[in-house]
């Protein structure tokens, strides 16, 4: 069976745009492949957090991946340190990745460019992390949102560079970027992408919002004034992002369908329509949720999915520190 690994970095509440273009395809691939999921809370101190908040937000993180249909009878469900070979492995492909590839990282560019202050040398360097965090199962595939395409591409180049100085050691994983809803757009302006860091609360739907606060959020989501329900992403990127939203929530549903259903309709019949589904979504996650959260079920899935984690990621560890002549042979 092929493996494949992602991972959440949950520096606030997880989104609408984060179990579209990640978390539900997890969900699905659970039948086909042998699926790890992590927590990636090394990630998430790449920026300053609040510990108690973090604390709380890991644990969401937890409950929601189960909540959204997570099996961990099926799939390995860990908190990434819980694994100390992420960290370990992380500073070896830290050695092994030039300045340069970190300087194109277009998430930590975009930072700079901003111009924010004080950016840490963990953020910098998180890319040569992931690749550690997907190297270390000999993952073959990697499913992720439009964002983290790239840092997958860099990940494959350093396997490769890995494999060729030191003998064959790494899967060099695939990226698998979903055909619809790979960048959920903000609702609030649907230019951006639908973000945690969103300044305003408008544009983000969270997995565990109030169903009355999201159904707003839908129904005042910008458009246009095209008067039609049409997909175009540069023309009516308002439209066309709900028309993701519903497609995915919808079992990929073509967009020529739903522009059939909702021709010569208005504006407020088809944003009453999503509004519908994703309350509905919601509401089954939210419901499972809460049952989680007073149950056991976190502490029973994380403790079964680092013991498993680690055997595969400890042997690998080995692998490469021998590999690379870190050990001492007695
Ligand atoms: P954010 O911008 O909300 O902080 P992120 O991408 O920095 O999100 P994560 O929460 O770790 O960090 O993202 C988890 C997964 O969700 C990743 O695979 C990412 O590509 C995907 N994802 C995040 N935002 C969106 C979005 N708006 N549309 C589709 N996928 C997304
Ligand atoms: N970088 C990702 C989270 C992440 C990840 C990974 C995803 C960390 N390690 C390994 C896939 C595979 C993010 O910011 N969304």
């Amino acid at each position: 069976m092929k493996r494949m690994l992602s991972g959440i970095k949950p520096t606030g509440q997880l989104h609408l745009g984060n179990y579209i273009g990640a978390l539900s395809h997890f969900v699905e691939y659970q039948d086909e492949y042998d699926v790890y999921a992590f927590i990636a809370n090394l990630h998430c101190i790449t920026v300053p957090q609040d510990p108690e908040e973090l604390q709380r937000n890991l644990r969401d993180c937890v409950a929601l991946y189960l909540a959204c249909g997570l099996d961990p009878e099926r799939s390995t469900i860990f908190l990434q340190t819980d694994v100390r070979a992420h960290a370990q492995l992380g500073y070896i492909m830290c050695c092994h990745t030039y300045l340069g590839e970190l300087n194109r990282m277009t998430q930590f560019k975009d930072k700079m460019a901003k111009g924010e202050k004080n950016l840490s040398g963990g953020l910098y360097t998180y890319p040569s992390l992931m690749a550690a965090d997907i190297l270390l199962y000999d993952a073959d595939y990697v499913p992720v949102g439009e964002d983290q395409k790239q840092h997958v591409e860099l990940t494959r180049d350093l396997a490769e560079r890995m494999n060729n100085r030191y003998g064959k050691l790494f899967t060099v994983p695939e990226p698998l970027v979903p055909k619809v809803g790979a960048r959920i757009m903000s609702l609030s302006d649907p230019t951006k992408k639908m973000s945690k860091s969103d300044n305003s609360d408008k544009g983000c739907i969270y997995l565990l919002d109030d169903l009355k606060k999201a159904r707003k959020k839908v129904m005042s989501a910008v458009t246009d004034n095209e008067a039609r329900v049409h997909f175009d992403p540069e023309l009516q990127p308002g439209i066309s992002n709900l028309m993701q939203i519903l497609s995915s929530l919808s079992s990929n549903r073509p967009m020529g369908d739903i522009e059939a259903e909702f021709e010569g309709r208005g504006y407020g019949d088809f944003k009453r329509a999503v509004a519908d589904k994703v309350c509905e979504r919601l509401d089954m996650i939210q419901t499972r949720y809460r049952e989680i959260v007073e149950g056991d079920m976190i502490r029973k899935a994380l403790t079964s999915g680092a013991e498993k984690a680690s055997k595969i990621a400890d042997a690998k560890l080995d692998e490469v520190q021998k590999a690379v002549g870190m050990e001492i042979k007695y």
